[in-house]
């Protein structure tokens, strides 16, 4: 199976974890614009009835073109389940997501959810993270500082721009910086010294937030918890 067959075939495998009356966290990427077809299915033909939240303005806009209630977070208590793509995903579940520009708005739907499951195609599935860059959200002001020190640190930063050499806006209008880190030994110390750089938003490393990965394989989807 090609890669989109794989996304597709763990798309509609994490619905079927969908139950009735559920608040559904709904991430962004390819592989979940699959499965939130796949759940609009399940709203359509059965009448499942749930409220989703949605991690960008795309998502929110594909959920409720199929019928799909759409609450904004700060509408509702607390999420039952967040379905969610992925980047990459280290053999002890720790996750490097945001190569969509989203992940600050899904780590916020992310920690506010009961439970979160990702749903990724087999090649995303590494022993070590680090090869995909890792993103960062960034305040627009005073960015070019940010990258500058991010550079001295030695961690390989680029802004990410568009195919017009634009900067690439989040759906809260900032920018992105990739860390081109190659390995990351310990993702851990390292978030740490990320979230004390002024201006950074947001990183990309989700670590100890994932309770479910389903992965498509050639023999169809496994479900790893
Ligand atoms: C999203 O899923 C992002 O965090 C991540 O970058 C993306 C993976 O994209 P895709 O499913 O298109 O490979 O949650």
């Amino acid at each position: 199976m090609e890669q989109n067959e794989l996304k597709q075939l763990v798309g509609n495998e994490a619905v079927k974890y969908v139950e009735d009356g559920m608040i559904v966290g709904l991430g962004s990427g390819s592989t979940v614009r699959y499965m939130v077809d796949a759940l609009g299915k399940r709203v359509a033909d059965e009448g499942l009835h749930i409220t989703a939240v949605a991690t960008s303005n795309f998502t929110a806009n594909q959920a409720q073109s199929l019928g799909i209630t759409v609450k904004d977070i700060d509408e509702i208590d607390q999420i039952d389940l967040t379905i969610d793509g992925a980047d990459e995903i280290s053999d002890d579940f720790q996750g490097i997501k945001g190569g969509g520009a989203a992940h600050l708005w899904e780590k916020i739907v992310a920690i506010n959810s009961k439970k979160n499951m990702w749903i990724v195609d087999e090649s995303k599935l590494v022993h070590q993270l680090g090869a995909f860059p890792l993103p960062l959200e960034v305040i627009p002001f005073g960015s070019t500082h940010v990258l500058a020190k991010l550079e001295q640190m030695g961690y390989h930063p680029s802004f990410r721009k568009d195919d017009n050499q634009q900067y690439v806006l989040t759906d809260e209008k900032n920018y992105i910086i990739d860390l081109h880190l190659g390995t990351i030994d310990d993702p851990f110390a390292l978030a740490k010294v990320l979230n004390g750089i002024v201006g950074v938003v947001e990183h990309g490393l989700f670590l100890n937030v994932v309770d479910t990965v389903i992965v498509g394989t050639q023999n169809g989807p496994k479900a790893l918890n």
